[in-house]
């Protein structure tokens, strides 16, 4: 233990070879931490700086392209439009005579190989008139297939799995969904303050370290369950230093339980001996299974069929009278069709 006797006489680790940090060394008595300068976050090992990509993160605010730097990220345009004073939209790079194109917010006309063109923002398409920029609907695209769970927004979209399936994506991006076990886990970190936009989950606060936790705990699971844990779903941050709600996602053949979680991540952080990207309170540490039949929109069960809440999953039954025709890959239960039908006399 870090001794808080005032007798004795601080140590400054940082005066020796930056105390192992790659770049920010905090001197404090008794102890000593490293830090990151904007654009890095901590590396699991608690010393090495690592580059935040945020283009991969969808933090950048570019209009339309981003190429991820070290420490940093640079906006560009397509051709025809160039970068305005902001750093992060486009402008034509001539202005057009003619033509028009809507909305003006979304929409940008250019000159391009010598044709006026209308250009879209990033999540926007253009129409069939070639004007007009609409929404890209990515639940017909990207964020499509069994088991997804896809919300449509305009310029956005956000892409999940149905309760019980959890979204892997592959190298090229392309998203499906795996049947998983599934706890919901709750940890308190003490090594940062909690800001307000931490409460606001597009927010770029939120992103940045949501996927600075996930690595983390990713990294303290794995070290315990091997191939079993499949990953973690940051889910929200609240007051205190910063508490963490997470999904903690498992191979479905997996006999883990709630308790056995608890134990592997409480056991994975005593032997880290503490030091890693985060300080986390092992006193605050609860997983706890997720009754997803407490609500209707918790689970994939059809109207016609009983919900089963079980230990990380659920299952569903059809009805006396139903017959279970859900799809391939699908849960048991999703699709409950009437066995017979009563035709009027
Ligand atoms: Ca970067
Ligand atoms: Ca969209
Ligand atoms: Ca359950």
């Amino acid at each position: 233990m870090a001794s808080t006797d005032t007798d004795s006489p601080d140590i400054d680790e940082c005066s020796t070879s930056n105390g192992g940090c790659g770049q920010v060394c905090q001197n404090s008595p008794g102890t000593f931490s490293c830090a990151c300068n904007q654009g890095y976050t901590l590396g699991a090992d608690g010393k090495t700086c690592n580059d935040i990509d945020e283009c991969a993160l969808n933090t950048d605010g570019c209009e339309h392209l981003c190429t991820n730097t070290n420490g940093s990220f640079v906006c560009s345009c397509p051709e025809g439009l160039k970068l305005d004073n902001s750093g992060t939209n486009c402008v034509a790079a001539d202005a057009c005579l003619s033509l028009s194109c809507s909305p003006a917010n979304i929409a940008t006309c250019a000159v391009v190989s010598g044709a006026e063109t209308c250009m879209c923002a990033a999540g926007y398409e253009l129409g069939s008139n070639a004007t007009v920029c609409q929404d890209i609907n990515e639940c017909n695209t990207v964020c499509n297939g069994t088991n997804i769970a896809c919300t449509n927004m305009e310029g956005s979209h956000t892409c999940g799995c149905v309760a019980g399936f959890y979204l892997e994506t592959a190298g090229d991006g392309t998203v499906s969904c795996v049947a998983t076990k599934s706890f919901s886990g709750s940890i308190k970190i003490t090594s940062r303050t909690y800001t307000a936009d931490l409460a606001d989950m597009t927010s770029a606060a939120f992103k940045t370290l949501a996927a600075s936790v996930k690595t983390t705990l990713d990294d303290l699971y794995t070290s315990k369950l091997g191939d079993a844990f499949k990953g973690t779903e940051i889910t929200g941050f609240s007051n205190g230093s910063i508490v963490t709600d997470y999904n903690v996602n498992l191979a479905p053949s997996s006999n883990e339980t709630a308790n056995s979680l608890s134990t592997a991540l409480s056991d994975a952080i005593q032997d880290s001996g503490g030091s890693g990207a985060f300080s986390f309170d092992p006193s605050s540490i609860s997983v706890s299974d997720v009754d997803e039949c407490a609500s209707a929109g918790a689970n994939s069960c059809h109207m016609q069929a009983t919900c089963d809440n079980t230990e990380g999953s659920y299952t569903c039954t059809c009805l006396t009278g139903y017959t279970d025709s859900s799809p391939a890959g699908t849960k048991s239960g999703s699709i409950c069709e009437a066995q017979w039908t009563v035709f009027a006399p």
